[in-house]
């Protein structure tokens, strides 16, 4: 494959509920569509899902537009490669900016599933036909409009609810989400947001059955990590520390994560998040697939990745309508009964862009040729 055009499409949908995490709070999104055209004239489709602003790690919406446009197409274009993980070779000299990185990774992996006429799961080996989806609900006002969303994603089948958690927002709505709706399964995120001193509280979340409690320390705090998943029996999940397969390695030698959250943008595309739930899948150690409340191209491209044999725990990965009206491509991804079908209606990615969509709600574009 040889990519002849790269175009990035900035765009903007209002989320159904405003989201809150233990750092900020969102009504919409705006996401980078990468459209990678290649000499044949197909079209690879990627995005990248990163916040706007640089709080869940060091890149921001601003920093993935100039990385991509500056850097990482002009790297790429009119040089040939045969396979994604190829094409990520020619662009290696470029480090960090993993999301950035991932909306690029993904619209080569669509190529590449479309020369080999097979959807984006079955050229990764993913054999599942849909995944459980769990929902991941952010800090409410108050306990009452947390329930409200609580009643509203169990009313709708999903499997698992995760709630946002930070100090002060922790012990009461657990135990209120718990008396409310008993035998819920439930974990909880926090984003960073406690000090290894605040360990009490966490051994006080512990012995209230959560599946997992999720990223509580700073993303390059593996010992306190390792040394909270050795005094805990709740199972403790790493998310933002987990960059890289190298950091990944690292965090299994110590004991830092009973479970691993794979995010396809956090790692930089489908090349190492596939090498994650590897050594994951080797070191008995389950995996289950997060989110960046992705667009259905990036949904897509998580679901064919959840499809793989070591994601045995519930996703992040809800129906798009959890958080927008209307999605970019076609037909929608939906669940139900709890379940996300994994796309396989056309080769790469599995699904459709809906052209029509995209343009109404893109504001801004930049054009990239060699
Ligand atoms: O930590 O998993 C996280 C969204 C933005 C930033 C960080 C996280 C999240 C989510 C959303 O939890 C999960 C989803 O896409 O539904
Ligand atoms: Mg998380």
């Amino acid at each position: 494959v040889t990519l002849a055009e790269i175009e990035l499409a900035l765009v903007r949908l209002d989320l159904v509920h405003s989201f809150e995490t233990s750092s900020h709070r969102k009504s919409y999104l705006e996401h980078i569509v990468v459209r990678a055209t290649a000499e044949d004239g197909s079209v690879g489709w990627g995005e990248c899902a990163s916040p706007s602003d640089p709080f869940y790690c060091g890149e921001s919406t601003w920093s993935c537009w100039q990385v991509l446009g500056e850097y990482l197409a002009p790297m790429l274009l009119g040089r040939p490669w045969d396979h994604p993980e190829d094409a990520a070779r020619l662009t290696a000299k470029v480090s960090g900016n993993h999301f950035a990185r991932a909306g690029l990774d993904m619209a080569c992996w669509d190529l590449y599933g479309q020369r080999r006429g097979e959807p984006l799961a079955d050229v990764l080996g993913a054999a599942a036909e849909a995944v459980p989806a769990g929902v991941s609900l952010g800090i409410e006002p108050t306990i009452d409009a947390l329930l409200a969303q609580v009643s509203r994603h169990v009313a709708d089948g999903y499997r698992r609810i995760k709630l946002k958690i930070r100090p002060g927002w922790d012990l009461e709505p657990v135990r209120a989400v718990q008396d409310a709706f008993p035998g819920v399964a439930l974990q909880v995120d926090a984003n960073t947001a406690y000090r290894p001193e605040q360990e009490a509280v966490l051994a006080e979340l512990d012995g209230r059955g959560l599946l997992m409690i999720e990223q509580p320390y700073a993303a390059g705090d593996l010992l306190s990590h390792a040394r909270l998943a050795a005094r805990l029996d709740t199972p403790v999940c790493l998310d933002e520390s987990v960059t890289t397969p190298d950091v990944l390695r690292t965090a299994l030698h110590l004991g830092a994560a009973d479970v691993v959250n794979i995010k396809v943008s956090r790692l930089g595309g489908l090349g190492p998040s596939k090498t994650v739930h590897d050594l994951c899948l080797d070191a008995g150690v389950p995996v289950w697939c997060g989110g960046m409340h992705e667009f259905g191209i990036g949904r897509a491209a998580n679901l064919a990745l959840a499809g793989l044999p070591g994601f045995t725990l519930p996703s992040d990965v809800s129906g798009s309508d959890k958080y927008y009206r209307q999605d970019i491509v076609t037909p929608p991804i939906r669940a139900v009964d709890g379940m996300v079908t994994v796309p396989r209606s056309r080769p790469g990615i599995g699904l459709d862009v809906d052209l029509g969509r995209l343009s109404r709600h893109t504001t801004r574009t930049w054009t990239i040729r060699p």
